[in-house]
């Protein structure tokens, strides 16, 4: 997929990719549990976090489609099938406050809903190989940070979810003008598959990054952990 890195950025990455490959650590290679092999992909991947961080510019945007190009049927997708995604109800659900961030109110659905809104169109890309334009609507995230008066020189933002899942996103992401709290997929409210009450959709990021059925949100300067990230992928998975 295009991305909207400068052309130094995609040069250090191409750098970045080459000498991964020159050094045996990509591919063909035959990877072992064994410890020292496991401590040098950590810290690559460390390192490679660090490079993707440091080429992020917090002002590209991700491309916008026309309307006719949102898909409609949107593709489910979690470690588990839709019959067993969580069935959240308005009147028992709080969204919960934690860490660096001065209001921590827990925020029923309807306080969330009144929130000022946009839309977006954008292609949301999956690990596993697919992708898909879809059609989100929500609060910009970085107004509900404001609102909790939360500590935005604070390094992250991390979610926990209501099937298990967890994930985190660097502050200058979180802030992204297209990250939302997506509230709507294709203008209707989001069904419990797809997040209810709530997703928070980053185009700027891989699928993974994306979690649905967010419960707590917390701000931290220790970086959270993912879901996925714990399983092997590279925690800032940009695109
Ligand atoms: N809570 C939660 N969020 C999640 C996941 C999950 O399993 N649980 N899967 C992620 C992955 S891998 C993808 S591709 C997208 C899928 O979102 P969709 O069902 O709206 O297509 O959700 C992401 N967020
Ligand atoms: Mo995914």
């Amino acid at each position: 997929m295009e991305t909207n890195l400068p052309f130094s950025g995609r040069r250090k990455l191409l750098r970045a990719g080459f000498s991964l490959s020159a050094l045996g650590l990509l591919g063909g290679c035959d990877l072992t549990d064994n410890d020292p092999v496991q401590k040098v992909l950590k810290s690559v991947s460390r390192w490679n976090d660090q490079v993707q961080a440091a080429i992020f510019n917090p002002n590209a945007l991700a491309p916008e489609f026309a309307e006719s190009q949102a898909v409609r049927d949107f593709r489910y997708n979690a470690w588990y099938g839709a019959d067993l995604a969580p069935k959240l109800s308005a009147s028992d659900y709080r969204l919960a406050v934690a860490g660096l961030a001065s209001n921590k109110k827990p925020w029923t659905v309807e306080e969330l809903y009144a929130l000022p809104q946009v839309s977006q169109i954008t292609r949301h890309v999956c690990v596993e190989g697919w992708s898909m334009i879809g059609k989100w609507s929500g609060t910009p995230l970085r107004e509900f940070l404001t609102r909790i008066g939360a500590d935005t020189t604070a390094k992250y933002v991390g979610f926990e979810c209501a099937d298990g899942y967890y994930e985190s996103l660097d502050m200058p992401t979180a802030m992204h003008p297209q990250t939302l709290m997506a509230f709507r997929l294709s203008d209707q409210i989001l069904p419990n598959k797809y997040g209810y009450p709530f997703k928070i959709r980053v185009p700027t990021k891989l699928g993974f990054k994306n979690p649905k059925f967010v419960t707590t949100i917390f701000v931290s300067n220790q970086q959270p952990r993912g879901f996925w990230t714990d399983r092997g992928y590279n925690w800032f998975s940009g695109i």
